[in-house]
């Protein structure tokens, strides 16, 4: 039974930001026994439960209050606020606390190498493959024209060479995958790295408050000593 007296922190339970955001905690002082097949991890010497989750789930345990804090990408975060909004459901407020220093990344179009372009209007009437339908949405109702997106979680990079796509929508960092599947990115819609995210701060208790101070301080410091 989870305790009301401690913060619940949720973090990636394996994946990109896991490593780094298990090093984070632990360079802020939080001692921490990671279990591999469990759900909840508890600090030892702070009033602190860590929660193993997918990414995905980080931003509407927050979102739902399951949870007070999270660590997970912008990009997450701003893909289910959209979704929420798009479906209309009431629960969307956030507040990012801090952007850290890792996770970067770009979500970006891409089309096969060969591909003659000039500009977005090139991808009129295309078919877009993409993990983020709503970011991918709002980038093109600002541009005013039709296109066909369709949603791969998932191997989204091959949905071209299998001829399922004209372009596809999906993050980058290094640019290699892309290039290792004969794809150039030709327009970058999103900008994003990993953050501390927090429930709307008005519903949270004043000790539960003062410990995510305490707990942003330390993050900040440890930020600074990187940089
Ligand atoms: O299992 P779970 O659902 O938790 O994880 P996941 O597989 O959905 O996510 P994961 O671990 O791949 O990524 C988690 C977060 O890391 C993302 O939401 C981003 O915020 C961040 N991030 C940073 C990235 C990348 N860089 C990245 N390069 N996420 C994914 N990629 C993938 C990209 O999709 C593509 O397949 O890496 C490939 C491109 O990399 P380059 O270096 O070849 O350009
Ligand atoms: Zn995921």
């Amino acid at each position: 039974m989870l305790s009301k007296n401690r913060l619940r922190l949720a973090i990636q339970k394996s994946g990109r930001l896991s490593r780094d955001s298990q090093n984070l905690l632990k360079k802020c002082g939080i001692k921490i026994n990671l279990q591999k097949s469990s759900l909840m991890a508890f600090a030892e010497n702070m009033p602190i439960d860590i929660m193993l989750v997918r990414d995905d789930d980080i931003p509407g345990l927050i979102m739902d209050g399951v949870v007070e804090l999270g660590i997970v990408g912008i990009n997450v975060l701003e893909e289910e606020k959209l979704a929420r909004k798009f479906l209309g459901t009431a629960a969307q407020s956030y507040k990012i606390l801090q952007n850290l220093d890792f996770g970067l990344c770009r979500l970006s179009l891409a089309v096969p190498m060969d591909t003659e372009y000039l500009n977005v209007f090139c991808l009129k009437n295309a078919r877009i493959a993409t993990s983020y339908p709503h970011l991918l949405k709002k980038y093109f109702d600002k541009k005013v024209f039709f296109f066909k997106p369709f949603v791969l979680n998932g191997s989204v990079e091959v949905a071209s060479n299998a001829g399922l796509a004209d372009a596809i929508c999906d993050l980058v960092s290094t640019g290699a995958t892309l290039e290792a599947n004969g794809l150039k990115e030709v327009e970058v819609i999103y900008r994003s790295s990993a953050c501390l995210v927090s429930q709307n701060m008005n519903n949270i208790p004043l000790f539960k408050y003062q410990l995510i101070k305490k707990l942003l301080t330390r993050i900040q410091g440890v930020i600074k000593a990187r940089e």
